[in-house]
């Protein structure tokens, strides 16, 4: 393992800091969501609804507790924190021309905070949430004029804090949106709102565009604003196995892996792949896509490819295997008999992880930054204790398969960070009893709890891990 590799962890602005309408923040995309579970998908409403639950409006309270929680970061030794800006403290409604002060002037004093605690900012410029107005006004991201939204917000950002930040990110998950199925992949991803009836996937297409776009003219501005930034792209990284070794399966397997190369595809190439222009000839579609905009893709190139993993996805050609049926791994899922679950249905493969980097290593030959992994449980607070041994033997094996790619079979990665290194809001069911962290937060699903934190046994086991540079598991 290289010296200087950036051991660390992830959050993302609207799942830990509360504080949704403080200081000229505006309501963004994540403030209309309310509380779901496994079985109760999150339900999107009109703007704030009265007598509705919003998790996210309190979060755990990060914006009021971070320097707390900073320090017991820099306990475990983090060399790095992963978080992202929320749009809507800076631009409140998203179109305004002069950002917020008292917005900039946070993320500022947080970054600070980091950098004196020894940690590089990774900083995600989109993770999940857009301001709420450019919903209700714009239509998201269907609309062109985003480009131009985001670009302002980008530049603002990308010139206040150059010199703090290294490490930058666009979109985050950007390929989540493609489970056309699920009304909150379109509306996290791009504020969209789907229609009755309307042709969702075509729909996604476009707004993906606008963002590649976007992302590319972003990019292209950091490297001429300052070429020590390191601009990079993510994706969720779940990988497709073929059921069996009938060439039907293996020929859906690598089908379904192109919804998730072909954003890296664009993202690192810069140019629509032949495999993607073919389909949407054969369906018929058509595009706003200018000339211009494909020269910008061309220019803007990411210096580095960030990905989340979590699990992988087995799928089967065959209609009469039995399919999971659950809409976040797609119509062709099924259960893998090699494989456990967590209690949330997601396949755990630390395998998978050391295939993903190679995949990645072979077809790009760029630097890459494992940026979540991390395992999600109803944690048990006993007598002040919280004895996590399950997150220990999942991101053991996980660091162990990412220490095989990079040692054994050569890969370039740069770091990890794991996911919701303190315990944070979910995103897919916005309860908090799903907990991912190092460190726990004394807070219940309907936001009751003094919000006190509590190191947990993994807290001692991470800080062991960074110490030995990943020698000690
Ligand atoms: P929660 C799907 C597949 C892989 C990662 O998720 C995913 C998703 C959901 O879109 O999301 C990332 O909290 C995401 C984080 C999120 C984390 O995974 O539902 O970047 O915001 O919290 C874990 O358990």
């Amino acid at each position: 393992m290289r010296k200087n590799f950036l051991w660390g962890g992830a959050v993302a602005a609207h799942q830990v800091e509360g504080a949704y309408n403080v200081k000229g923040k505006g309501l963004s995309t994540a403030d209309v969501m309310t509380a779901g579970n496994v079985h109760t998908p999150r339900e999107i409403t009109d703007g704030v609804v009265e007598g509705k639950f919003y998790p996210n409006h309190e979060g755990i309270r990060f914006y009021d507790h971070y320097q707390e929680d900073i320090q017991m970061f820099s306990e475990m030794g983090f060399k790095c924190l992963r978080t992202s800006i929320a749009w809507s403290r800076i631009f409140p409604n998203g179109d305004e021309d002069a950002p917020n002060e008292d917005g900039l002037q946070f993320y500022d004093d947080l970054f600070d905070c980091m950098i004196e605690h020894g940690m590089q900012p990774v900083i995600t410029l989109s993770h999940f949430e857009i301001p709420y107005h450019l919903v209700k006004t714009y239509g998201g991201w269907r609309n062109r004029k985003m480009i131009d939204f985001f670009y302002r917000f980008c530049q603002v950002v990308l010139k206040r804090y150059q010199n703090k930040v290294k490490y930058w990110m666009t979109f985050n998950e950007i390929n989540n949106q493609m489970l056309v199925e699920n009304d909150l992949y379109a509306f996290t991803n791009s504020g969209i709102v789907f229609e009755n009836g309307e042709d969702r996937l075509h729909t996604i297409y476009q707004a993906v565009h606008y963002q590649f776009v976007a992302s590319a003219l972003v990019t292209e501005y950091a490297h001429s604003l300052n070429p020590e930034i390191q601009m990079g792209c993510c994706v969720a990284a779940t990988p497709n196995y073929p059921n069996t070794s009938n060439p039907d399966d293996i020929l859906l397997a690598q089908a379904e892996d192109r919804k998730l190369l072909m954003f890296t595809d664009v993202q690192i190439r810069g140019h629509y792949p032949r495999y993607l222009l073919n389909e949407w000839n054969t369906r018929n579609y058509t595009f706003d896509i200018t000339s211009q905009d494909l020269q910008i893709m061309e220019k803007g190139t990411v210096d580095y490819l960030g990905f989340t993993y979590y699990m992988s996805n087995t799928v089967s050609a065959d209609p009469s295997v039995k399919k999971l049926g659950d809409d976040l791994q797609g119509n062709y899922a099924v259960d893998n008999p090699y494989l456990s679950t967590t209690d949330w249905g997601w396949a755990i493969d630390p395998k998978g992880l050391r295939y993903v980097m190679n995949m990645y290593q072979d077809r790009y030959e760029i630097p890459m930054f494992i940026v979540e992994n991390g395992f999600g449980y109803a944690d048990q607070f006993i007598d002040g204790h919280i004895h996590d041994q399950n997150r220990m033997d999942y991101l053991k094996a996980h660091i162990a398969e990412m220490k095989k790619a990079i040692e054994e079979d050569g890969c370039d990665c740069i770091g990890y960070t794991v996911w919701g290194c303190i315990d944070p809001i979910s995103f897919t069911t916005g309860e908090m009893k799903k907990r991912y962290g190092f460190i726990y937060v004394d807070r219940n699903n309907d936001g009751t709890g003094s919000y006190k934190r509590y190191k947990k046994d993994s807290f001692y086991w991470y800080q062991k891990v960074i110490e030995s540079n990943g020698e000690n598991l």
